[in-house]
């Protein structure tokens, strides 16, 4: 990671976390339970990328202010959801997720799952509080039936299964990078950006999301589980649809690279674009 990056990332991290921390029902109030749900998955860890890319979309379209924060964050709280749920022994039945025990081993299913439905409640009811149809809209979009939900639906139906180039493409572009686009579009929207301006965030998002869950795919194999924060190898358990499985590994990292020089391509024509170019480079070669 370049030292903009770093700085960047750093800066950043301590100020969503205290909003999240804001946002999030307290422990203290009933129901208790599914409150500390909640708050453990959410400050389990994470890099906090999602959130990261709705402020840097915002700021680069010319955005000021703190009313980014509770989007920015409802984004984390989408995906801390869809984590838990993905998490879940109905899905990949995980122990470990950000390094430590997942939600429903702590709290059990019922909890986990309802803790799951409480933060995408949370998530709309902050972005609808923005005002602005728009952006609730975008995340709904991508999060459905035809995103993360369409994604994750084909990636269970194809565990075992003989699939394509095709379909890993399909997936990944719904289960992963519907909500990095979308992190995009809504800073972008809410800072009033042009459309060739959310043309060329859009395509750059949807490139690195799909090239970040391929390097999610290769670190699944060659990864380190305690950089990643859960163990390796499960999806060559789960015999999931991956490029690795599809294509191999040094074929994966190729497309990865593709894919990563496209996302920065789609900016190449604006100025200012250091974040983004840094972030994109990071993501090829990141180790958690
Ligand atoms: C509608 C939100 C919603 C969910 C229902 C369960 C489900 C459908 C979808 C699961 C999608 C999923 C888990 C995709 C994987 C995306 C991915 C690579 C996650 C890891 O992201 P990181 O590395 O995680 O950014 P941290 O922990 O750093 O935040």
């Amino acid at each position: 990671m370049t030292s903009f990056l770093k700085s960047n990332i750093d800066a950043f991290l301590p100020v969503i976390n205290d909003w999240l921390h804001r946002l999030l029902p307290s422990e203290n109030d009933k129901p208790e339970l599914v409150h500390r749900a909640m708050r453990y998955s959410v400050f389990a860890g994470g890099k906090r990328l999602r959130p990261f890319l709705v402020y840097k979309a915002f700021k680069w379209v010319g955005g000021d202010g703190d009313i980014i924060f509770p989007p920015a964050c409802a984004i984390e709280f989408i995906h801390t959801y869809s984590l838990i749920h993905d998490d879940l022994p109905a899905m990949d039945n995980d122990n470990l997720r950000r390094g430590k025990p997942t939600c429903h081993r702590v709290f059990g299913e019922a909890i986990a799952i309802l803790a799951g439905d409480a933060l995408h409640a949370l998530a709309f009811k902050l972005l609808a509080e923005t005002g602005n149809a728009e952006i609730v809209y975008e995340t709904a979009n991508a999060i459905g039936s035809n995103g993360l939900v369409g994604g994750q639906v084909v990636d269970v139906e194809m565990e075992g299964q003989n699939v394509d180039e095709e379909t890993v493409y399909y997936i990944h572009s719904r289960k992963t990078a519907a909500l990095f686009t979308a992190s995009v579009r809504i800073g972008a929207i809410l800072a009033g950006a042009s459309e060739k301006q959310l043309i060329s965030l859009t395509n750059y998002a949807k490139n690195m999301g799909i090239a970040f869950q391929i390097t999610d795919d290769i670190l699944d194999i060659i990864g380190d589980t305690k950089k990643i924060g859960k163990p390796t190898g499960s999806d060559i358990e789960l015999d999931k649809a991956t490029y690795p499985k599809v294509i191999g590994l040094d074929k994966s990292k190729k497309v990865a690279t593709k894919l990563i020089d496209k996302a920065m391509n789609s900016l190449l024509n604006h100025r200012d674009n250091r974040i983004f170019v840094d972030l994109a480079n990071y993501i090829l070669k990141r180790t958690n």
